[in-house]
């Protein structure tokens, strides 16, 4: 599956096409092709084999013809052209804002500055100074600034750490606050904070809150303030009939919005952050709540967590939204590790947090042999561990500690044990840490070989991303899901905050094709049970309902859906 690669290149080719000059137009469809490609759940390959390429949503007749040159050539003929015209520090400097194809070309050429990072260094060092004057200084500094915050979106974690840390400040002074944007949405990483209030005194306030580094703006109807660590927050203030309209709003995602006023547009009305209105008498026929303005739209209530029009809208005209699963549905978490492997906390006080969570059974999952940076166990300590499990068992009961591992999928596919080992443990998950560095066709037959073997119950992090640090594996994704369901191989949603892998798209793909996904904590250590509630969020986001999930089955029903 050639998606991303697809993507990547329409993103580059818009960003040289931007570098020398030309047409933002061009260059905006470009980009917006790249998006669309790279977010669709379809194998573009399939739609060039259909000669359908012009239906993917932005793709145009030009941009059709590049994708069919660089899928027949694995060239494009254009892009190889403006690299050779293009210096190659050029595109980079362009992403700051005030910062336009000719600046670039000259602190490229002139002062050999190659990337944002070497600007940066330059401008505070005053070697530009005869270039740029003071105020162009700031607002080019200001503009680093906001990419490089840009580029370094918090985890989900952070993000909820600095709302619950503004609202409890705010609870605090009598003003009541909610959270909107992605963060709202549960989305895997957050780039700002939007908080909405009825309460006019809120955006003086933040005047007073201590993590406050600059106040951009505050008044009565709105407020922007950048965080010491660099996070910007946008507070607007609305009134008590326009409150529903505006969550829906700066909720978001922006595509969901666009297809709500599309929606009105099409009744002759007009939605926007104060309300839904009748054009021609200017008559406001909702907007206290968003229940309302959904109703209103002729949809059920659509939960933040979907508000990403990937099929939302529809379903709720057709009140056919999924029955999202919930924490509560999940009866014991499948993957996590101990002491006896590269955990924190012993066998002992996992299952003992484990149990008080009230969860009827867990699996200890440390890893295989050959992962040595993690203590990998060998199968004479995996015997010993189990002594010490029947042991805990019999102590814990009814509550179940499972015997699994995260067995290691070696560079040629086949796992760390033979099949006899494994067939030992109740619950078997494979993944891979090591040898990254093959070809995406290598990896993919790698990972289908694993889901080829018996005695493997599940793929863990299919593809080892970790956010803010690491792109996944390019898995032809689709190939891996069309394997778990021939071979009746579950895959797992690791809620590991960094991970969250599989994502929202894919995990969502997987469930249409009809696999079983397994939503785990990978904690090692009982703080890291939490993750369980991140790896349910981005089930959500993936429309996955309670029988989606191999773990809301009961210890019984579940034992025998592995066996
Ligand atoms: P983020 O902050 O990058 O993680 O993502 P969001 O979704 O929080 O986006 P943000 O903070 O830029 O804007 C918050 C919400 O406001 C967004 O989800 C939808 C709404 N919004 C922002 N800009 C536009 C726009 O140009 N058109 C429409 N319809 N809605 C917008
Ligand atoms: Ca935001
Ligand atoms: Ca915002
Ligand atoms: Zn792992």
């Amino acid at each position: 599956m050639k998606n991303l690669e697809v993507a990547d290149l329409l993103d580059k080719l818009g960003d040289l096409v931007e570098a020398n000059g030309e047409d933002r137009f061009k260059v905006i469809a470009y980009h917006r092709a790249a998006t669309s490609i790279r977010n669709m759940e379809k194998d573009i390959e399939e739609y060039w084999r259909e000669g359908r390429l012009d239906e993917i949503q932005y793709v145009g007749e030009g941009i059709a013809k590049k994708i069919d040159e660089y899928l027949r050539t694995g060239k494009l003929r254009v892009l190889s052209e403006l690299e050779a015209k293009v210096p190659a520090g050029v595109p980079g400097l362009m992403k700051v804002q005030g910062i336009g194809p000719r600046t670039a070309y000259k602190l490229s050429h002139d002062f050999g500055i190659a990337s944002v990072e070497e600007l940066k260094a330059a401008l505070e060092s005053g070697k530009l100074s005869e270039e740029f004057g003071p105020t162009v200084t700031t607002s080019v500094l200001e503009g680093i600034r906001k990419l490089q915050a840009y580029s370094r979106r918090m985890l989900l974690p952070d993000a909820e750490g600095l709302h619950e840390r503004l609202s409890s400040f705010f609870e605090a002074n009598g003003i009541r606050i909610a959270m909107a944007g992605s963060l709202r949405r549960g989305k895997s990483t957050v780039g700002d904070l939007d908080l909405l209030s009825l309460d006019k005194r809120a955006g003086e306030l933040f005047r007073d809150y201590p993590e406050v580094d600059r106040v951009l703006e505050s008044g009565t109807k709105r407020a922007r303030v950048v965080l010491k660590r660099g996070v910007q927050v946008d507070l607007r203030v609305f009134e008590k009939a326009e409150y529903g309209a505006a969550m829906l709003y700066f909720t978001g995602s922006k595509d969901h919005n666009v297809a709500l006023r599309n929606l009105a547009i099409d009744r002759g009305w007009k939605l926007n952050e104060y309300g839904l209105f009748e054009v021609k008498t200017g008559a406001r026929l909702a907007g206290g709540s968003e229940k309302e303005v959904y109703k209103k739209l002729g949809l059920t209530y659509i939960p933040p967590e979907l508000r990403e029009d990937r099929g939302e809208i529809e379903a709720a005209a057709k009140d056919a939204l999924p029955n999202l699963v919930k924490l509560d549905d999940l009866k014991g978490d499948l993957q996590m590790h101990s002491t006896w492997s590269d955990g924190r906390e012993e066998l002992s006080g996992m299952a003992k947090a484990a149990k008080e969570r009230g969860y009827e059974y867990m699996a200890i999952t440390d890893h295989s042999v050959s992962v040595r940076v993690a203590n990998g166990l060998s199968e004479e300590r995996f015997l010993r561990q189990w002594k010490d499990i029947d042991k805990l068992n019999d102590k814990l009961a009814p509550f179940r500690i499972l015997k699994g591992v995260e067995v290691e999928i070696k560079s040629d596919g086949t796992p760390d044990f033979d099949k006899e080992f494994l067939d030992e443990f109740d619950v078997v998950g494979a993944s891979l840490h090591q040898s990254f560095n093959q070809s995406p066709e290598k990896l993919t037959e790698r990972v289908v070989r694993a889901l080829s073997q018996p005695s493997i119950d599940f793929l863990c992090h299919p593809t080892n991303r970790l956010l803010g640090r690491r792109e996944g594996n390019r898995l032809d994704l689709l190939k891996v899901i069309r394997t778990a369901k021939e071979n009746g191989k579950m895959l797992e949603i690791d809620g590991e905050p960094q991970r969250l892998d599989l994502d929202d798209v894919w995990a969502k793909r997987a469930m249409e094709e009809g696999v079983t996904l397994v939503i785990d904590s990978d904690a090692h250590s009982t703080g890291q049970l939490d993750n369980l509630a991140y790896g349910v969020l981005d089930g959500r986001r993936s429309w996955l309902e309670a029988k989606n999930v191999a773990n809301t089955r009961s210890l019984k029903q579940f034992l025998r859906f592995v066996s």
